[in-house]
């Protein structure tokens, strides 16, 4: 695909030594995971608010398990694409220059660390980490299949929860705090494969723009987001993420 990009774009890209990017779910779709929201999304039939909620998981911990231990387990053989090297490699070009990018992510998959990016903030938590709902112990683990669903604490015996971040539930202020420090002082803000339409990760992007960043959306449809950044860019995030570092030298 020939992504002709703007030339100022291209300019503001290889000037830039602060830069934030805030993915979601459309940049590990070209690793085989399907994106929650459009066409075959993981909520295409599925209640959001029976899975992706305390409430839901209260309710039936064995079906929330279900679902994430089906997603855990088509993580697992993912590989990262061409987006996820991009943005690798840009951290890596940036850190060279005395930059720094700053990768805020919504996605649980663990692909971003996995294709070496080092700066990475969980907004939304991790699939891999486990985490006791009774003595609030946390542990990595990418057991497939877990020996018993839904998990047990080894250490206590009590009900394990994916550590992830559920509707309604609060974002771990370290990480909270992290994302708008990131949008606060970037001067390059870039959105990639996300729907914008969960906050408070989508509200980051206003942040960086009221700050002064320059702001670019990379995505397959308009999105909330797209009337609100200097450049809407319409297509993969495997195509266009690695367009986008071809103009550093
Ligand atoms: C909070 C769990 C505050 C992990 C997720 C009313 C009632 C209750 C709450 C609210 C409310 N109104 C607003 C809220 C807040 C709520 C919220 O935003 N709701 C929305 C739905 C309206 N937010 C919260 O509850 C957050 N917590 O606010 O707490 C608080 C205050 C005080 C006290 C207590 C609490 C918590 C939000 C986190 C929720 N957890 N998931 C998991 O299972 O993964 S969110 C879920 O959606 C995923 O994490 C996902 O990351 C996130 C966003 O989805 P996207 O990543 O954008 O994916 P999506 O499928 O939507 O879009 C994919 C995009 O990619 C599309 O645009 C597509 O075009 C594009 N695409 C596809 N392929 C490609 C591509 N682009 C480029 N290339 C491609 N190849
Ligand atoms: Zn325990």
């Amino acid at each position: 695909m020939d992504l002709s990009l703007p030339n100022d774009l291209l300019q503001r890209i290889s000037e830039a030594r602060r830069v934030a990017v805030l993915t979601g779910a459309g940049v590990s779709a070209e690793s085989g995971l399907s994106t929650f929201r459009g066409p075959g999304g993981l909520w295409e039939n599925q209640d959001l608010m029976e899975l992706a909620t305390p409430q839901g998981f209260a309710r039936d911990p064995k079906k929330v398990w279900e679902w994430y231990a089906w997603r855990r387990e088509q993580a697992l053989v993912a590989q990262p694409n061409a987006g996820h090297l991009a943005l690798a490699r840009w951290e890596e070009w940036l850190s060279h220059r005395g930059g720094r990018l700053d990768l805020i992510t919504q996605n649980v998959d663990g692909l971003h660390q996995a294709a070496g990016s080092k700066n990475v903030i969980e907004l939304h938590g991790s699939g891999w980490v486990l985490r006791c709902t009774r003595c609030g112990r946390e542990r990595l683990d990418r057991t497939h299949p877990l020996p018993e669903i839904p998990p047990r604490c080894g250490e206590c015996q009590g009900l394990l929860r994916p550590g992830v971040v559920w509707f309604g539930e609060m974002l771990p202020p370290a990480a909270l705090v992290s994302a708008q420090t990131a949008a606060e002082n970037c001067e390059l803000f870039l959105v990639a494969g996300t729907s914008g339409t969960v906050y408070p990760a989508a509200g980051l992007v206003e942040v960086a723009a009221r700050q002064g960043a320059a702001t670019i959306e990379a995505n397959l449809e308009p999105t909330p987001l797209s009337d609100a950044v200097d450049w809407s860019l319409r297509g993969r995030s495997g195509e266009i993420l690695p367009s986008l570092i071809a103009a550093l030298d």
